[in-house]
Order: C-alpha cells, then structure tokens, then sequence
C-alpha cells in the first residue's frame, strides 16, 4: 500500500478490519494519496500550514491571536442540514417518525454512487479516534475517511485522534467507520447517512461541523444512543459541569439544550462577584455519555477533547473563560475580519468588521458580519475552567439533569420532576425557539425531546423506555430540572439576566440536591419558594422574580394538550408510563 504518511505503526499490529476497509474505500474514491493521522502535535501544524499554502486557512494576527486561522466555509454551507439527514435502519419503525428513514440498500447505493471517484486529485485522511479517555472502559473508537483536511484538523483537535485510539482499536476489533467526502459543496448532492445496525456512517457534500466531523453528532449521539440502548447506558446532548459550593462540596450537573441556545457559556459559567466563593469546573460542553454505576448513581463521561462552539455573543461580559480561551490555537469558521487580521463577530465591544464572513467588505445592509453561526473549535484543555476530572475514566458522578430550552412564555425559570419518571415527561415534553445551527427558519418553536430531536439514532418512543429502564437502575438517581432562561415579558424584554447569573439557580438545585431546600407543588413540578433563589446584589424586582416562578394554568393546560398530541404520534410504543405521568400532570393543575 503506498501511502503519504508512514503507518502510525507496524502493519502487524493494525487491525485487519481498518485496513482491508480503507483499501475498499480507496478503490471506490479513487484518491490520489492516502495519509493516516498519528494525532501528534507536530502533525496539526503541518496540516494547517499547508491549508494555509493552499489559501484554505488564513492565519489571523499572530500578536493578538497566537496560532489561530479562519476557514470561509461555501456560503451555502453553514449549518446541519436535518432534511438531509437519514437514519437507516431494516425496520422504518425502529428510526421512528422523529427521523428521516432510508431503506439501508438503497442509501448504500445512492451513496456509493456519490462517492464513485469523488476523492480523485485529492487526498485521503484516515483519523482514527476515540471518543473518551483511551483507556475507559466507557470510551468507544471509530475511524473516519475525508478528503477534507479542514475536517482533518478540526478531528484532531475534538477527539481523542491518532495513535492511541488505533492501538485500541487493534485490541478491540470495534469500530464505528464514517465515510466522509465534501464532494462539490453541492446543496443538491448532500446526505448524511447513518447506519446503526452495522456502526457506519457516510456523509457527502458538506464540511460543516455536525455534518462532518463524525466523531460528534453521528457518533457520539446518533450511533451511540444505539450502542447505548444496548448496552443499558445513556448518550445525551448534554454539557456537564462540577459546581462547588462555599461549603467546598462539589456537585456535577449535566444540562440538555438545543444547539445554540448556551451549552458552551453554561458549562464554563463565571461566578458572579456578587456570589463569592464558588468556582465552576467545565466537563463538557456539549455531548455527555452517562451510565449507571455500582453504587446506584448515575456517572458520566465527555466522549469529546475540544469545543466546537459558536462565536456570536462571545466576549468578556458574558463568557471571560471562552474570551480568553479562544484568543489562541483557535480554528474560526465564518467570523468577520478587521483591518488588521483580527476575527470579529458581533457582541464583540472593541474592534471594527472590515470584510465579513464571506470575505466581502462589510456593508450592514448584507445581514450581520459574522454567520450567526460561526464557530470556533479550540482544545478543551485550553479552557482556564477545565476541570482535573476530564480524563476520569469513570467519569463524574452527576446530582442533577437539566433539561432546558428556548421560551418566551410558559416555562418558568426552573421547576424540579415529581422524581425520575415525571422527569422523562418533562424532558419529553421540551419545546424550543429554533436556532441558526439548523438550515432552516429561525425562531419558531418546535418539539425538541431532550434536545435529541436531531439526534437520537432510533425511535424516540424506544428511547423513552430506555430513559424509564435506566432510571429504574439508579438506587440514588439524580434529581431532573426544567429551565427557562429565555422567559420575556409583554414587552418582549428578557425577564431573566443569564449568563453567571444562572449559577443562582443551580444553586437553588444543588440546594435541593444536599437536601436543604424546600418546594412548593405548582402543579407541573416543584417550584422553589422566591426566597430561595439567592438574588442578592441582583437587581431584580421581586415582582420579576415572581412573573419568572409562576405558571399560568390556562397556558399549561394548553401545553399539555400540545405535548399529548404530539406524544400520541408514537402510538402503542409509547411507554404507558409516559400516559401516567401527563394525566397525574393534568391532574394536578385542574386541582390548583
Ligand atoms: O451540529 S454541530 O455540532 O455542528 C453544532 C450543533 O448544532 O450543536
Ligand atoms: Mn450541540
């Protein structure tokens, strides 16, 4: 085999499966060369100086953004494309209405078509990685092929890529493949494929993110919620963060929100002045891989090594952690640019766009300067808030699940579960505003049912019923939470101040978790009493507070009603538990 880079190690100790699958993948790609990651440092300059030669990457001011570059991406492709995204099982019924379903033949043979020579005049990546410690036993491997060196770049720095993970993957013989080619960029020849029964994935047509990096949304979430399922754990899209308290206790949370709506900012929260005492440890800030432990509690790792986070709003206000994390070693994609080399987004207070995302000179009149979903992927140990425990091969053990989304109205600030089977309700019932991280319009509210809409690799209906099963597991299960952040008044100005100032909230949690605050039944849940959020040096009114805790039962009743149609699509696979739950809920507010 002729190859561009020497082995990462002696053919022997490869495993066969990797080898004889990249050699089929070459004859049908037809590459020119073919190169395999070792995952060294050394490495990813070498990659990014020659996307830099070939005018891929632009280096950004080397003063003030050591080591950092910007990639335009094709202007028509910026986002996950979810209509194009498929999950291909034998029976259409274990996809389930909440995914697009192809036949497994058929895909393979559409795909096949699409990716017939597409890598000629190219050359072939072969990363190989593992999502988590390479030593956990809860970490899983996999090896994606592309002819994008960008995609190349951007695995090395979110995986755990390279040597290691191919070494495991000799012992083991397991791996998840993802295919991946940018093809011509073409909107019309663009399909992201998965395939769960036989741990495979094939993207053509985009470079972007969760279209493209396979390692994230199609494995990680995708093809691991199926792995999952089997193996009696959990992958969810979720940050975890470790909070520890004046008391010098320290408590793991692990929150689901839509794309877009503040993983990244709340995993790496900044304790406001006005909180002394507290400091805050990032896990993950993304996707969250929990199992249930020996001890009954439910423990959890992040499969991902870096964060590929959106840029927009990012400043020393509201995020000083991200601020300065991604000033250096930074991959921009789609942010403006000032005069002198400098990224620009909007949100940011200094500085001046001189050419936009596209490269063209910034005229307002063309929407804003930065894609609304630009992104930066940076390493997650250059995170100032990084927490000792990522490489934890057992993970952190989590007190509290968070569900949250986008709300104008309905959702209080927060509510607390009934206990675990209430919670899967509530996370079931999860509605957002939608975001730019989507093709598609912005701002509409949609179901999102743990923020796994886009992601869950089978039936919600069957993840449900895991979510039940799993639950039953945990002898000290942790509690579950629903957050509003986005609540707004008549005049449509936000109620609630976000950012560092949620941590008052996960206070008031972390309260109930330790057992020392109380509640009053509203209902839907558990509501804190006003008193227990912590607002000092807040300037709130206690009549906001009040408007940000209460629930109008007419709006909820309504809610209901929405939330049992739309579980009702799932028909008898819907775990009777789940009918329980909505008519206790009902209940319940007809009673208040
Ligand atoms: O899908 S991405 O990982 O590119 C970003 C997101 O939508 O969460
Ligand atoms: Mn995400």
């Amino acid at each position: 085999m002729s190859t561009a880079s020497p082995l990462p190690m002696p053919m022997s100790q490869l495993s066969r499966a990797v080898t004889e699958w990249v050699d089929s993948v070459r004859s049908l790609t037809q590459p020119d060369d073919v190169y395999w990651c070792d995952g060294s440092a050394s490495e990813r300059h070498r990659l990014i100086a020659e996307l830099v030669r070939n005018g891929q990457l632009l280096r950004l001011n080397p003063e003030q953004f050591p080591d950092c570059h910007l990639y335009r991406s094709h202007p028509g492709d910026v986002a996950r494309v979810e209509h194009l995204t498929y999950i291909c099982t034998r029976s259409q019924a274990d996809a389930g209405p909440n995914n697009n379903w192809m036949d497994p033949q058929t895909a393979h043979a559409k795909m096949r078509e699409l990716f017939r020579g597409a890598m000629r005049g190219r050359r072939l990546y072969v990363i190989p990685y593992c999502m988590g410690p390479v030593d956990s036993p809860l970490a899983r491997c996999g090896v994606e092929i592309t002819d994008s060196a960008y995609v190349a770049v951007n695995m090395l720095i979110m995986t755990r890529a390279g040597r290691d993970a191919l070494e495991r993957i000799g012992h083991e013989g397991t791996f998840v493949r993802g295919l991946h080619s940018v093809g011509e960029f073409d909107p019309d020849r663009r399909f992201i494929m998965h395939f769960p029964e036989e741990l495979s994935i094939e993207s053509f047509g985009s470079g972007y993110g969760g279209n493209a990096l396979l390692g994230k949304k199609c494995h990680a979430l995708r093809i691991a919620s199926w792995q999952a399922r089997a193996e009696g754990w959990l992958a969810e899209h979720m940050l975890i963060v470790g909070l520890r308290n004046r008391r010098g206790e320290t408590h793991y949370i692990a929150a689901a929100f839509p794309s877009a709506c503040g993983k990244t900012n709340l995993a790496m929260l900044i304790p406001p002045a006005s909180l002394p005492g507290w400091e805050v440890f990032t896990v993950g800030d993304d996707i969250a891989w929990l199992h249930p432990g020996a001890d009954g509690r439910l423990w959890a790792i992040n499969p991902e090594a870096g964060y590929f986070g959106v840029v927009p709003g990012t400043n020393r206000q509201t995020n000083r952690n991200a601020y300065e994390m991604i000033r250096r070693e930074t991959l921009f994609t789609n942010v403006a640019l000032t005069a002198d080399n400098q990224p620009w987004w909007e949100g940011l207070p200094e500085g001046v766009p001189l050419t936009d995302w596209q490269g063209r000179p910034y005229d307002p009149a063309r929407g804003p300067a930065a894609h609304p979903n630009s992104r930066f992927t940076v390493a997650a140990r250059r995170n100032p808030a990084c927490s000792p425990h990522v490489n934890d091969l057992r993970g952190v053990p989590i007190s509290a699940i968070v569900f949250g989304g986008r709300r104008r109205e309905v959702a209080p600030l927060v509510y607390e579960a009934r206990d675990w089977r209430h919670g899967v309700l509530v996370g079931a019932s999860m509605a957002s505003e939608t975001t730019a991280a989507a093709v598609g319009q912005v701002g509409v509210v949609r179901r999102d049912p743990m923020a796994m809409q886009p992601f869950c690799g089978y039936n919600f209906a069957d993840y449900w019923r895991h979510w039940l099963e799993v639950g039953a597991r945990l002898s000290r299960p942790p509690r579950i939470f629903h957050v509003n952040w986005f609540r707004r008044n008549s005049q449509g100005r936000f109620l609630w101040p976000g950012y560092g100032e949620n941590l008052r909230v996960l206070a008031w949690m972390i309260e109930r978790c330790a057992g020392r605050a109380g509640v009053r039944d509203g209902g839907i849940g558990l509501l804190p009493r006003p008193e227990e959020i912590d607002t000092r040096g807040l300037s709130l009114e206690p009549e906001t507070l009040r408007a940000l805790l209460s629930v109008d039962s007419q709006l909820w009743r309504r809610e209901l009603d929405e939330t049992r149609a739309y579980l009702e699509q799932y028909g008898e696979r819907l775990p009777g538990e789940m009918r329980v739950e909505l008519g206790k809920s009902a209940a319940a507010l007809a009673g208040g």
